[in-house]
């Protein structure tokens, strides 16, 4: 590590990057004589992203230094944010969170996740812990706004949330894009930094991208062949796909033959989908639609991959299940250069629920108000609303969220959801800000700075494309007023649970040791918790639950097994990244169904198809339709402060396209006002012929304006609008109760002046 000693103060570390899936490996140039930030940049030495940075990841600097992040825990007395210790903190946590249990029951403490969560291991390995101490079935989280017909399909098909599909991008010769521009949001559901690389080199290799989505995208642009759908519609056309496949011999299953059921079924269920009759909802030819039937099913290794505008819509379970079925009839599931598994280093932990006791992880109870069932544990986002609005028992009177900010991420969350949280009895935040969702909270515990706690590859190694893992240890000490999220949790389930601290963090430990007992994992099944102890050590906090998956997992040290094998201690002094290779094979481990197939049917996505028929046949052509978009520059609601980013031309702007302005009389740059039948929103205006007729589009997390909000100069220099006022928490794709926050129908009224 000598070259990253520049003179005896000014030293370089290899860190993760914490704003988007792909965890990029960078180097973060410090001055620990003045405690300053004064690079970052990519690592040309990591295996998995070779140097590869995006414009977001010079705002760690920006983070770190960041005057309006939390420094302590802040309490509201009066009305007003003041510091608050730790102690006392902790006290006043565990007191109301009992007081509102005690009086209303488990239930009325609501909990509420975000995605940030996915980048703070001490918050991702903890939760489990407090949601035990809580035992509230309210729980809701950011993935049932874009991942649950992910999850909900994985589950159906093949018998376990985590048996995800990942392209593998880097073998494949023809691959579709679903929903996903990944110029701009650098991807997901596939971790694989520099995927516009990835997707160039596939082209440079004679192959072909293609992308389905209703904008001509940065990504569609680049790609070789862009067919402009009518939102929601990619179920019907996959359904056509399907169709064509069985009716042209092209059906070829290769080795999942073994594993298939249902696949005549799923033949017979595509029949009425004919090209023909799909072509105007999906504004797509029936020459076309075959035409991709065909390149896919002839290609040599093709896959179809699907991300946001494949599940954030109306149909998002059956098109994901369509996705999965097509790569499958082609011969392209589990195949190098097709939809792959990943190779993860350790187990799945998170969101790792697989068919137990008689079920998959879906509908084992039901929520309270609409009776709607469960998915991993969770109840979608949307029900949090009149989970909080309706009296009962069991009515949300409490509410811990945890690095979210659905007041701006959620449909109707800066109208129903702002006033909800007002009337709480209390809420609990752990977040870095003050901001528009946290502002109603009563007490925000923040997390350290992201460069004072160590960082791992967790969640995402879910969707790596190479058997990839690294740990990167924290560049500074933890200032006298900075706690760990695992220790601030363990303190407050200690208080509510009559435990030490100590035993509230080996309780963790030994949640994930018994889940993965559990699963059949076969190291930890020979052992007891004991003996495990023995092996980890007693220090506290999220690097030894990350011990015991790396010497647990399949390149592990098995715990003195193998004494060649990974542990965390071999990593830290290997000092950057591991890469165990790329995808292999893996079907069966995958398949967790009684009956070891993979259901090419499952019932509660078929019950679907009939919604799907019906809106087939609606006539929507007076009617705008708003989408979303991603840019480079942003991150969801919170990256809006870091002067790094808050620069160039204004973001959050609609784009139109201009055969529709012109009817509108609306003209390039004039400021309009979108409404919907929630709310209504005024935006400047962008001419742009990328946009299919009759689609509009708007990103995603502005809306800077709440005054109660302090600081943030940045950000409310340019606060944009709030598309989610915009949103109906009603509007769901049905089996998963994932929220469509991107099918508005809305009208633009023009002010004449
Ligand atoms: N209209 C529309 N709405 C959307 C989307 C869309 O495409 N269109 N996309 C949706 C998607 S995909 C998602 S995932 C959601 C995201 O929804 P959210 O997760 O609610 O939104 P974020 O802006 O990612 O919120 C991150 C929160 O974490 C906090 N935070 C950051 N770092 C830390 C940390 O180190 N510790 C703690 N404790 N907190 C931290 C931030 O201050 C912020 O409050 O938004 C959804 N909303
Ligand atoms: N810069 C940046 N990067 C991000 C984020 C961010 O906010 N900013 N957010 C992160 C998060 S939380 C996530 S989940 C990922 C998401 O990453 P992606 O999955 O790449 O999502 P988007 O970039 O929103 O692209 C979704 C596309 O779907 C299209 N679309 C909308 N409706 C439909 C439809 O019905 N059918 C089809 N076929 N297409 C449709 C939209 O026009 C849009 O181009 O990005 C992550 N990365
Ligand atoms: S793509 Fe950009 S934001 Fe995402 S991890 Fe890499 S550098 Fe960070
Ligand atoms: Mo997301």
């Amino acid at each position: 590590m000598s070259d990253l000693i520049d003179a005896e103060t000014v030293q370089t570390h290899r860190r993760i990057c914490p704003f988007c899936e792909q965890n990029c490996a960078t180097l973060v140039k410090v001055d620990h004589s003045t405690g300053q930030v004064l690079q970052v940049r990519g690592d040309k030495d990591d295996p998995l992203s070779q140097g590869f940075v995006c414009p977001k990841s010079v705002a760690v600097k920006d983070l770190h230094h960041d005057p309006d992040r939390l420094r302590g825990p802040m309490v509201k007395r009066n009305g007003k944010f003041e510091p608050i210790g730790w102690d006392e903190a902790y006290d006043l946590a565990a007191e109301k969170l009992r007081e509102v249990q005690g009086r209303h029951g488990s239930d009325a403490v609501g909990f509420y996740a975000g995605t940030s969560i996915g980048h703070v291991q001490g918050i991702a390995l903890y939760t489990p812990t407090l949601l035990t101490a809580l035992q509230t079935t309210q729980i809701f989280s950011s993935s049932s706004v874009d991942c649950h017909p992910h999850f909900l399909v994985a589950a159906a098909m093949f018998g376990a949330l985590s048996s995800l599909p990942v392209p593998d991008i880097d073998n494949c010769d023809y691959l579709v894009v679903i929903g996903a521009n990944p110029y701009q949001s650098n991807g997901s559901f596939l971790t694989a930094p520099n995927v516009p690389g990835r997707l160039r080199a596939i082209q440079e290799r004679g192959g072909k991208v293609v992308v389905i989505d209703p904008r001509r995208t940065e990504t569609a642009k680049a790609a070789d062949w862009h067919l402009p759908i009518e939102p929601s519609a990619d179920a019907a056309l996959l359904l056509a796909i399907v169709r064509t496949l069985f009716e042209e011999g092209q059906i070829k299953l290769r080795h999942i033959e073994l594993y298939a059921r249902n696949v005549e079924r799923l033949k017979h269920l595509a029949k009425p989908f004919t090209p023909e009759r799909v072509a105007l909802a999906t504004g797509i030819d029936a020459t076309d639609i075959r035409r991709l039937a065909r390149e896919i099913s002839e290609a040599d290794r093709a896959c179809v991959y699907g991300r946001l505008g494949s599940s954030m819509q109306s149909f998002g379970s059956v098109t994901n299940w369509l996705i999965n079925a097509i790569n499958a009839l082609t011969g392209n599931l589990d195949r190098v250069g097709g939809a792959m598994f990943a190779n993860a280093v350790f187990d799945p932990v998170i969101l790792s629920q697989r068919y137990a006791d008689g079920s998959i992880p879906y509908g084992r109870y039901q929520s309270r108000v609409s009776q709607f069932p469960e998915l991993a544990g969770q109840f979608p986002a949307g029900l949090m609303i009149e989970e909080m609005e309706t009296p009962g028992e069991g009515q949300i009177k409490a509410l811990i969220s945890m690095g979210a900010n659905p007041v701006i991420s959620n449909a109707n969350g800066g109208g129903r959801l702002s006033k909800a949280l007002e009337e709480l009895e209390f809420m609990l935040s752990f977040d870095i800000y003050i901001n528009e969702t946290t502002r109603h909270a009563d007490l925000i515990l923040p997390s350290p700075s992201q460069l004072s706690h160590s960082d791992f590859m967790l969640f995402y190694a879910m969707f790596a494309v190479h058997g990839y893992t690294k740990y990167a240890a924290p560049i500074f000490d933890l200032q006298p007023n900075e706690r760990h999220d695992s220790e601030a949790i363990c303190e407050i389930v200690a208080r509510l649970s009559g435990i030490t601290r100590q035993q509230a963090d080996e309780n963790t430990l030994r949640m994930v040791f018994d889940q993965l007992r559990a699963e059949g994992q076969p190291v930890l099944s020979k052992m007891s918790f004991e003996q495990l102890l023995q092996h980890l050590g007693s220090e506290e906090g999220e690097d030894r639950i990350f011990d015991m998956l790396l010497r647990a997992g399949q390149y592990g040290d098995n715990f003195g097994e193998r004494p060649e094998g990974l542990t965390l201690a071999k990593l830290k002094e290997h000092g950057e990244a591991m890469d165990f290779g790329p995808l292999q094979p893996r079907i069966a481990d995958m398949i967790h169904l009684p009956d070891g197939k993979i259901d090419f049917a499952p019932e509660l996505l078929v019950a679907d198809l009939a919604r799907l028929e019906e809106w087939l046949d609606e006539d929507r052509s007076n009617q705008l339709r708003l989408v979303g978009r991603r840019q480079v520059r942003s991150c969801n609601t919170w990256m809006h402060n870091f002067p790094s980013l808050a620069k160039g031309p204004e973001l959050c702007v609609l784009l139109i396209n201009p055969h529709d302005a012109n009817e509108r009389g609306i003209t390039d740059g004039m400021k309009v006002t979108l409404r919907s039948s929630q709310g209504q929103v005024r935006v400047p205006v962008r001419l742009s012929d990328e946009m299919r007729r009759g689609v509009i589009s708007l990103p995603h997390g502005w809306g800077h304006d709440d005054p109660e909000v302090p600081g943030q100069p940045y950000a409310k220099s340019r606060p944009g609008a709030n598309y989610n006022l915009l949103a109906d928490e009603k509007l769901i794709d049905v089996p998963s109760g994932n929220i469509n926050l991107n099918y508005i129908p809305v009208d633009i009224v023009v002010e004449t002046a």
